[in-house]
C-alpha cells in the first residue's frame, strides 16, 4: 500500500518486499560479520570535550564503506578519501535496488534527483540490545544527523517497528521541533528527497519497538538485534577510491577492520592478502 497522503519528497510503501524476498536477504544477512567501528582512529583522534567510544550500533555497508574514523562523505568539502571501495550489491539486493531506483524515477520530482543519480551505496544498520557491564540496553535509537549523499535516499525496513522523525535542528527539548512523524514498518519501502527533507531538517529513530522476538540477521557477540535497516545513498563515482590508493595512514586507521571485514567477505579477503605484508 502507498501513502498518498504524504508531502512533496516523501513516499512510503508498505508491504514493500514479500515475505520470500524477506526470508532470502535474512538468509543472506545472517552470512555477513557486521562491524562495530570506533568513532576516531589514530591520525582523525577525538576533537577536545569529545572522546574514543563506539558507535552505537553494527553497521554494514555495500558499493563503499564510510568508516566512522574517515569522518563520512560529506560534500562539498568532506569527499575525498571518505568512501572505500567495498561489495557489490548480492543479486537479490540489486533487483531490490533496481525497483527503488525505478520507483524514486517515477514518484520523485525530477528537479530532486541530480544527474548521474543511482543508489550505488547501502548502509546496513542492526538495531537492538547491547551488553554493558552484564545488563542488556536498549540501543536502538539514532540521534539527529543528515544523509549528506546528493538527492533521493531509500529506506527499507525489517524486523520490529520503528519511530522515525524529521525535526527542525538539534534540539532534544520534546516534541515542539518536529516537523514530521512516521512509524517504519517490517517489509517497508520509505524515500526522502528535495531541499525540505534532505537539507533543511534532521532525521532520527526516536525507538524501535520490543514485539516481534524474532531473531534477525547475524550472530553478533553482546548484541541482540531486533530491527535491521537498509538506507540507499548515491556517491559519484568518482568520490569512490579502493583501499590501495588511501594514503597510508588512513589505510593504518581501517586494516583491523579491513582485516576482521575479510574473515567473510570475499572483497576484504582480497585485499588482506594484497596487503597484509606491509601491515
Ligand atoms: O534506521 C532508519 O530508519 C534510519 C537510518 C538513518 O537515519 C541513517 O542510516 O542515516
Amino acid at each position: 500500500m502507498k501513502d498518498t497522503n504524504l508531502p512533496l519528497g516523501l513516499h512510503y510503501q508498505f508491504p514493500f518486499i514479500n515475505r520470500a524476498e524477506r526470508e532470502k536477504l535474512l538468509q543472506w544477512l545472517s552470512t555477513l560479520e557486521p562491524l562495530w567501528e570506533m568513532r576516531f582512529s589514530k591520525s582523525n583522534p577525538p576533537p577536545e570535550g569529545d572522546e574514543q567510544r563506539p558507535l552505537l550500533r553494527p553497521v554494514y555497508w555495500l558499493g563503499n564503506w564510510q568508516f566512522a574514523c574517515l569522518d563520512y562523505y560529506h560534500p562539498p568539502k568532506g569527499v575525498d578519501f571518505r568512501c572505500v571501495t567495498a561489495e557489490t550489491y548480492p543479486p537479490l539486493l540489486r533487483a531490490i535496488v533496481d525497483r527503488i531506483e525505478f520507483i524514486v524515477k517515477k514518484r520523485v520530482p525530477k528537479n530532486f534527483i541530480p544527474d548521474g543519480w543511482k543508489l550505488n551505496t547501502c548502509l546496513i544498520n542492526f538495531y537492538g540490545n547491547k551488553l554493558e557491564n552484564g545488563k542488556w540496553v536498549d540501543r536502538a535509537r539514532v540521534g539527529e544527523h543528515k544523509d549528506f549523499e546528493p538527492g533521493p535516499v531509500a529506506s527499507m525496513s525489517l524486523g520490529d517497528r520503528a519511530f522515525f522523525q524529521f525535526v527542525n535542528g538539534k534540539s532534544t527539548l520534546g516534541d515542539e521541533n518536529v516537523v514530521f512523524s512516521q512509524w517504519l514498518e517490517d517489509s517497508s519501502l520509505q524515500i526522502f528527497s528535495g531541499d525540505k527533507w534532505k537539507n533543511k531538517t534532521f532525521h532520527r529513530v526516536q525507538r524501535v519497538e520490543d514485539r516481534r522476538k524474532e531473531k534477525l540477521g547475524p550472530e553478533i557477540s553482546g548484541f541482540q538485534t531486533r530491527r535491521i535497516n537498509f538506507t540507499f545513498r548515491y556517491v559519484p563515482d568518482k568520490d569512490i577510491k579502493p583501499f590501495h590508493q588511501f594514503p597510508r595512514e588512513l589505510q593504518e586507521d581501517i586494516w583491523p577492520y579491513v582485516q576482521t571485514l575479510g574473515n567473510h567477505s570475499k572483497h576484504f579477503q582480497a585485499i588482506v592478502k594484497k596487503h597484509q605484508s606491509q601491515f
